[in-house]
């Protein structure tokens, strides 16, 4: 595949995540969290006893770096990062693929995590690369999805600070209507090449968006 086909590239695949390779991320997530709040480790969680407990500590102050923390994760080291190794290394044809970045995204309503519609290219050092984001439960209209160009635009657009910090296509009101909105199941991935405009879908309803998000390339 050329370079210019990769950059606009936009793949999807379910299941990319087993539901038990859900529960073991989910799990971790929980523990270090109760471990940074020098609670208790636990044996079992779901997302919906997670959900509780983060909107209890969410607003500690040891939340940003308890945040800052899920890069470190083994399981997302463990299992997500060499099943998107392998995956990518098919699509790239390359052997050597490095991890440019890697972490865990929450999305709440009105989130000021939420980002505005983007390429990924701005800042990012690689000249090849691919960006994965993985949702971590169902994610249904409206619930903060993902917003993705219809007619991809395969080319550096000019980008501005948004409001916090990052990189945001100009002209947001125009692209608004040239982006859908793809829903997600559990564990599905989207592979988007560095061209691809996306962005967080309004996050109008549901408990907090899960999703992990990592950055591969050559
Ligand atoms: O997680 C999201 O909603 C979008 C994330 C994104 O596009 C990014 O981090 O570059
Ligand atoms: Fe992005």
């Amino acid at each position: 595949m050329s370079d210019s086909d990769l950059n606009k590239k936009i793949l999807f695949k379910k299941n990319f995540l087993s539901k038990s390779s859900i529960n073991s991320i989910l799990l971790e997530i929980h523990n270090l969290i109760l471990l940074k709040n020098n609670k208790q480790q636990i044996k079992k969680t779901n997302l919906d006893n997670l959900n509780i407990y983060y909107k209890a500590v969410k607003k500690n102050k040891n939340w940003p770096d308890i945040y800052d923390n899920f890069k470190n994760l083994k399981t997302i080291n463990k299992i997500l990062i060499p099943k998107i190794l392998t995956y990518s290394k098919k699509i790239l044809k390359k052997k050597n693929v490095k991890v440019i970045t890697k972490g865990l995204r929450i999305i709440e309503k009105s989130s000021s995590r939420s980002y505005p519609i983007h390429q990924e290219y701005p800042g990012i050092k690689f000249k090849t690369f691919l960006v994965f984001w993985i949702a971590l439960h169902k994610i249904k209209k409206l619930q903060g999805g993902l917003l993705i160009a219809k007619k991809v635009i395969n080319k550096p657009l000019p980008h501005k600070f948004g409001k916090r910090k990052y990189c945001i296509l100009k002209n947001q009101k125009t692209w608004k209507k040239k982006v859908y909105e793809k829903t997600f199941s559990s564990g599905e991935a989207i592979t988007l090449g560095k061209y691809v405009q996306h962005g967080t879908a309004p996050k109008k309803i549901g408990s907090p968006r899960w999703a992990c998000i990592v950055r591969v390339g050559i």
